[in-house]
């Protein structure tokens, strides 16, 4: 519970510090609840389309601490339909808003793996991508993309990769984000790349949200700005 709290403190001071440069569009994920949801879940046999909108529940409750915290700014938490139908309302009436980043599948999920594979990372891509978004910083608690996991067994051998793309991403075993979230962004129409940054180093959000490359930066398969107004 610690790494949770911390993470919510981390999010909550860089938020402050963020709002008055952007307008943002907050999307949180299951995180670690849904490490013990998915653990009670399998042992109790439920398919991977029950998992799935219990994770999405996590999310969204992540989203309520969030945007609960950040309420004396004027934050508040919007719905999966009001971030679809009436984003520019709220986003002209406070400079963010939180939300929950699964997307909104429901039930819906391919019976090819135990564990939900269009999870937080994978919605807020394809979101930021159809919104046309000006960026997209995928927060993390390491500080990028690796070789290897990090924190795994040998993780004493893992590079930190700098830049690389989606295609050579799809090489790797472990990823710090939903290995799906490769498949969306080959066929992305407007984000040409995202950052993935560590969130629980203080400054590391600001930074990134500033265009600073901080992280591990991950180009798309959209084509460059000046291919699509040709
Ligand atoms: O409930 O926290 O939205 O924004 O995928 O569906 O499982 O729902 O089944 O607008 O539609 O728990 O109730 O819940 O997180 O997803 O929401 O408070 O129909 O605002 O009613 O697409 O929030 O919720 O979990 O996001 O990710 O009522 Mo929640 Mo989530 Mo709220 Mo939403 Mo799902 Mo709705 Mo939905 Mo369901």
């Amino acid at each position: 519970m610690a790494g949770i709290k911390a993470a919510f403190r981390e999010l909550d001071v860089e938020s402050l510090q963020i709002l008055p440069e952007h307008r943002m569009l907050i999307l949180t994920g299951a995180g670690i609840r849904a490490r013990h949801l998915y653990s009670v879940g399998l042992d109790l046999g439920l398919p991977v389309g029950s998992l799935a909108p219990l994770a999405a529940n996590e999310a969204g409750q992540n989203g309520h601490i969030l945007a609960a915290l950040l309420a004396p700014e004027g934050v508040s938490y919007i719905e999966h339909e009001t971030i679809a139908k009436r984003l520019a309302i709220h986003l002209t009436a406070a400079r963010a808003v939180v939300g929950s980043a699964f997307p909104p599948y429901h039930h819906h999920e391919f019976p090819t793996s135990r564990i939900p594979t269009h999870r937080a990372d994978t919605g807020a891509f394809l979101l930021a991508d159809a919104l046309g978004a000006a960026g997209l910083t995928i927060v993390e608690d390491v500080d990028g993309v690796y070789t290897t996991d990090p924190k795994g067994p040998g993780g004493e051998q893992a590079q930190l990769l700098r830049e690389t793309n989606a295609a050579d991403l799809a090489n790797l075993g472990t990823l710090p984000f939903d290995r799906a979230l490769l498949e969306v962004m080959a066929t992305a129409r407007y984000l040409e790349h995202v950052q993935v940054v560590n969130g629980l180093v203080p400054g590391r959000i600001t930074a990134a949200l500033r265009c600073e490359h901080v992280g591990t930066i991950i180009h798309t398969g959209a084509p460059a700005t000046s291919a699509r107004a040709a």
